[in-house]
């Protein structure tokens, strides 16, 4: 079942998620139903408070894949491909992580917007996974970045949170007066951005 997604300024998306007990067979559905969404909406990852359950459960799967949906896991790193997906994580924790890198995050529940977003380039996260046995994934590349986007979310924080004051307050305000803008302005705004950026890089003459 295809569930709704939370969009920011919802307060649900601000609560603190709860740790799992025992993975039930409810909880199992759970998962499952936001697998089911997460690829509904072409997502890579998504964690139950943005679909309005404030528990720390995460799903993930962010395999490259070709034109026909294929997985191709020819741009993956070695460790990314050494792990199963789609992961059903329950309690993740951080045991170790390494060194800093940037990626342009987007989130289902701030449609439309992508930003470069700061964070850990490899870590180790213990946690329980969808048949309730204790697992530890250790990565870098995209998963990494994934799971520490999905753990903030658990947190009640968001990807627009972790950028400078000025862009942070610039987008949420934006969102507060004129709410998201539809997918085609969109996508003209970037291509916009795109082509003030390179003007600025290459300065003619
Ligand atoms: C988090 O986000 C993430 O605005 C998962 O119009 C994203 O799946 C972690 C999406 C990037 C690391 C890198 C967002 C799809 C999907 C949108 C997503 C949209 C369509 C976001
Ligand atoms: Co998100």
């Amino acid at each position: 079942m295809v569930l709704e997604i939370l969009t920011y300024p919802d307060p649900r998306l601000r609560r603190k998620g709860v740790e799992v007990e025992a993975v039930t067979p409810e909880l199992r559905q759970l998962a499952k139903d936001m697998l089911e969404t997460m690829y509904d909406s072409n997502g890579i990852g998504l964690a139950a408070p943005q679909v309005g359950q404030s528990i720390r459960l995460v799903v993930i799967d962010t395999r490259s894949r070709d034109e026909e949906g294929r997985v191709d896991e020819g741009t993956m790193t070695e460790l990314e491909r050494g792990v199963p997906q789609p992961l059903v994580i329950f309690n993740p924790k951080i045991l170790k992580a390494e060194g800093r890198t940037t990626y342009e995050e987007g989130c289902l529940s701030v449609p439309t917007f992508f930003e470069d977003v700061d964070r850990y380039d490899y870590v180790e996260v213990e946690f329980i996974d969808g048949s309730g046995a204790k697992a530890v994934l250790k990565t870098d590349g995209l998963l990494a970045v994934c799971v520490q986007h999905e753990m903030d979310h658990l947190d009640g924080k968001l990807f627009i949170d972790r950028l400078s004051t000025v862009k942070s307050s610039r987008i949420k305000k934006r969102i507060e007066k004129q709410g998201y803008p539809n997918p085609e302005e969109a996508r003209e705004e970037r291509a916009r951005r795109k082509t003030e950026r390179i003007k600025q890089e290459e300065p003619a003459g």
